[in-house]
């Protein structure tokens, strides 16, 4: 067996675990990267596509940004399609000039990747049974196994950004730690595509057969969704059925014009709320994925895992240089704040635009009619456009 020791040890290589090391590493604080999976298979994960502001500037004091403000589409609107018509929301009037950053989370993590390269941190990759252990005393550890050998990771601290279905927030005993989840009965079925946009901006439609996203990667390149059912499978969707059913979902001016072509990738993703409240055990901290999801209609996930990751990486950076624990010990309590408001934005926008099978609550012919007269008022009031608008380009932090 292998020992060594680091002062962060961070389990998962997706965009919360390469940024946290990014920001550690910066600051001079000694940190490694287990990732269970190979970089090819994180890098071939298609998800998310919108980088709020407080992103954006993240990613630039990280000195990972160049390549984003070069390729990167800076949006200063929305468009929501309903009722055959298309309406858009100003982001940059009312909140101050504010916008989003057009950038998928493959290109985050690719630039990130590099760097690592470059400035020669440690990462291991295909490291098997990861497992954390005494993170309720002073000394915590890790353990993998890679190439048959088993290693070992002192360090003072454990983040946990492993997602979802990570062995962190696993590894907690289970009077420790508590869950708040809600599955919705529909998933969104995704393709990418090498043709151009169906608009300027994204376009966000509420139509009876369902929701649908049309969304880009960069001027030559999309990414559109459909909602689909749960029990759809991939190879149920031929690429002509996606497109005609997309633009079944489209006004009439944008369905005439959208331009379709063979897909490079599809896949399709279940939408879950879910929180697990406290992001802190001891000496081990999740952040991102592994502690929240959002349904992603707001385009919030790979946004507050960013927002972790700011707090987080300050508070580890209070702790080296000024000795003090204040950040680490209100991490929990000032990130939950933040997630639990992308979590009501994401579970708003996705209640407005999606179809809900009949049953209990605001759902089928009634739910349909509430939600044409909620979108209705919407468009019409500059209160709730600004509402909408302060939201998705992203809440200001707490300091
Ligand atoms: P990730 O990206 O899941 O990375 C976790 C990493 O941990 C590894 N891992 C382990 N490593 C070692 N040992 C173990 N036992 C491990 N278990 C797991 C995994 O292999 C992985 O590499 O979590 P992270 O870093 O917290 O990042 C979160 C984001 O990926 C996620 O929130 C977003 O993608 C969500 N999301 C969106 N977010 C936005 O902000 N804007 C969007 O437009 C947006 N669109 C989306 C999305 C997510 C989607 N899907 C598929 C869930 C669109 C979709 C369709
Ligand atoms: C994406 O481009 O993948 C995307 C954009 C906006 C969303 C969700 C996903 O709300």
């Amino acid at each position: 067996m292998s020992t060594q020791r680091t002062q962060v040890a961070i389990i998962g290589a997706g965009p919360s675990g390469l940024l946290l090391g990014q920001l550690l590493h910066k600051a001079g604080i000694a940190n490694i990267v287990i990732e269970q999976r190979s970089g090819d298979y994180v890098l071939g994960r298609i998800r998310a596509g919108v980088l709020e502001q407080v992103c954006v500037d993240l990613l630039d004091e990280a000195g990972v940004g160049a390549r984003m403000h070069r390729e990167g589409l800076v949006h200063h609107g929305i468009e929501l399609a309903f009722a055959g018509q298309r309406h858009r929301i100003d982001l940059s009037g009312p909140t101050g000039g504010k916008a989003v950053m057009v950038y998928g989370q493959t290109e985050v993590t690719r630039d990130l990747m590099d760097e690592r390269t470059a400035n020669g941190a440690p990462i291991v990759y295909e490291a098997e049974h990861v497992e954390v252990h005494d993170f309720d005393g002073s000394n915590p550890r890790v353990t993998y196994l890679k190439d048959g050998v088993r290693h070992e990771v002192l360090c003072d601290f454990i983040a946990g950004c492993d997602g979802f279905h990570g062995v962190c927030r696993a590894s907690v005993p289970a009077g420790a730690i508590r869950n708040f989840e809600r599955v919705y009965p529909f998933g969104w079925l995704g393709i990418l595509a090498d043709v151009a946009p169906a608009a300027d901006e994204l376009i966000y439609s509420n139509h009876e057969r369902g929701f649908a996203l049309c969304s880009m990667r960069s001027k030559t390149r999309v990414r559109h969704y459909v909602q689909c059912s749960l029990q759809d499978k991939i190879e149920d969707w031929s690429d002509a059925r996606f497109w005609d059913e997309l633009k079944s979902r489209l006004d009439p001016e944008a369905a005439a014009t959208i331009p379709t072509g063979p897909s490079i990738e599809k896949s399709i993703a279940p939408l879950r709320s879910f929180v697990a409240e406290p992001m802190r055990f001891g000496r081990m901290f999740l952040a991102g994925d592994a502690a929240h999801i959002v349904p992603p209609t707001g385009a919030k996930g790979l946004n507050l895992a960013a927002a972790d990751v700011r707090y987080l990486s300050r508070a580890f950076i209070e702790f080296y240089a000024d000795k003090t624990a204040a950040g680490i010990d209100d991490y929990s309590r000032k990130a939950l704040r933040r997630i639990w408001k992308a979590e009501r934005f994401s579970w708003t926008m996705t209640s407005l635009l999606h179809k809900f099978p009949a049953g209990a609550g605001d759902t089928g012919d009634v739910g349909f009619k509430l939600q044409m007269a909620e979108l209705d008022y919407l468009v019409n009031s500059p209160a709730a456009m600004a509402s909408l608008a302060e939201n998705y380009v992203g809440l200001p932090f707490e300091e």
